[in-house]
């Protein structure tokens, strides 16, 4: 048994950090010593569900995670004590209908931890009551125990406290252009919203060869980051209507729009800055309708999702930190801030304002 310093949410009031009791791993599990843990949008949606009711809770947030192996359970053979991993935050389990075609991010089965959800015995716990592991992880804690599919040996020389955004936001938005949409070279696109995860929107695009790259964000500040990323335009969406402004840009329609805020009014705008052929990929988690007009399905445009960037965690996250590392992707700017575990509310009213890209915790700091 190890106890830990964790931020745990218990409803509608701040986080607080409070000692957690881990249980050792068992059969094919690994604890990892957690160096640093992304602040992603996905929990603050978790936040405002338990504000309004839904979420379950206790509940420890943080998914996008860089660590150190501490020790493994009976049976692990791909990760062992020392390496330093990436967590992937939702293992998939390799044998369903969705992993033997191919698409490991469908998996119908994640072998999550989120145990308490999912009626099988839970390994969290505060003072011997149930404590959840929020999107399967726990994050903004010391330590967190995963299943070995959630966990993906990376090299030594990258920093965790970096490259843990690969965890989500990089594979999630490099991932929604290059695996889901398989943005063509010499496309022109658009990207609604310029958080972690719309940036690397923008420089998968980028990767992949985009001829025009319009970013696009209701705060000015976001113009000229979205630039470090690969952006050739910025569209500041607060001052009038983005869908007009980003075809007077691109001289008509967009091949891609990608939305990654998770609203339905811009889903609706990135269905319709594509032209006739054209894919609007959805990014943001949307928790409500969209609507968009049904006549331009005849012009055979798109509407798809992407879900963690339609990944392979095995394989892409480890191409994405060489890349990073040959500096083929800019991830030093996404860092925009730096904080210890007992600063977290605050990096989620960073986030709310829209002016930082990434902060990452420190659990020890
Ligand atoms: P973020 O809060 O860091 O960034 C959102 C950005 O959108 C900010 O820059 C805002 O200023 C901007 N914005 C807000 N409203 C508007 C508007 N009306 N028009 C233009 N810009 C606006 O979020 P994030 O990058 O961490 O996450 C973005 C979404 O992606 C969010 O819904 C999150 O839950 C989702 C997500 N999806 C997946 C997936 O697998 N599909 C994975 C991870 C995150
Ligand atoms: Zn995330």
């Amino acid at each position: 048994m190890t106890t830990m310093q964790s931020a745990v949410l218990r409803g509608p009031d701040p986080m607080q950090v409070e000692s957690i009791d881990l249980g050792a791993p068992e059969a094919g599990e690994v604890l990892v010593r957690v160096v640093a843990c992304g602040v992603c949008h996905s929990d603050l949606h978790s936040i405002n569900r338990a504000k309004s009711g839904p979420l379950r809770t206790p509940v420890i947030l943080g998914h996008e995670v860089g660590g150190i192996v501490e020790e493994v359970g009976p049976g692990v053979t791909s990760v062992k004590a020392g390496d330093h991993v990436v967590v992937a935050f939702r293992p998939n389990c390799g044998q369903c209908y969705f992993c033997l075609r191919g698409d490991l991010a469908l998996c119908e089965r994640p072998d999550n931890p989120d145990r308490a959800a999912t009626g099988a015995r839970p390994r969290l716990h505060s003072s011997g009551e149930p404590v959840l592991q929020g999107v399967g992880v726990a994050g903004y804690s010391e330590y967190t125990l995963m299943p070995e599919r959630g966990v993906v040996k990376v090299r030594d020389d990258a920093p965790l406290d970096v490259v843990c955004l690969v965890g989500c936001g990089v594979t999630t938005g490099v991932g929604a252009a290059i695996n889901t949409a398989k943005v063509h070279a010499g496309s022109d696109v658009a990207v609604i919203g310029l958080g972690g995860v719309g940036l690397n929107i923008v420089q998968g695009a980028r990767l992949a060869g985009a001829r025009r790259i319009i970013a696009v964000d209701t705060v000015a500040s976001k113009g000229a980051l979205a630039a470090k990323f690969g952006a050739t335009d910025f569209v500041n969406a607060a001052e009038g209507d983005p869908v007009a402004a980003v075809q007077k840009i691109a001289g008509g329609y967009l091949d891609y729009a990608f939305e990654a805020i998770g609203l339905g009014v811009t889903v609706t705008q990135a269905f319709n800055m594509v032209r006739r052929g054209g894919t609007a990929v959805v990014v943001g988690v949307v928790g409500q309708d969209v609507t968009v007009p049904g006549l331009a399905f005849l012009g055979e445009k798109k509407l798809i999702g992407s879900f963690f960037g339609s990944a392979r965690p095995q394989y892409d996250i480890p191409r994405l930190i060489d890349l990073y590392m040959d500096g083929k992707i800019n991830l030093d700017d996404l860092v925009s801030k730096r904080r210890p575990l007992r600063e977290v509310n605050e990096a989620f009213a960073d986030m709310e304002t829209g002016e930082v890209a990434r902060s990452v915790i420190n659990p020890r700091g």
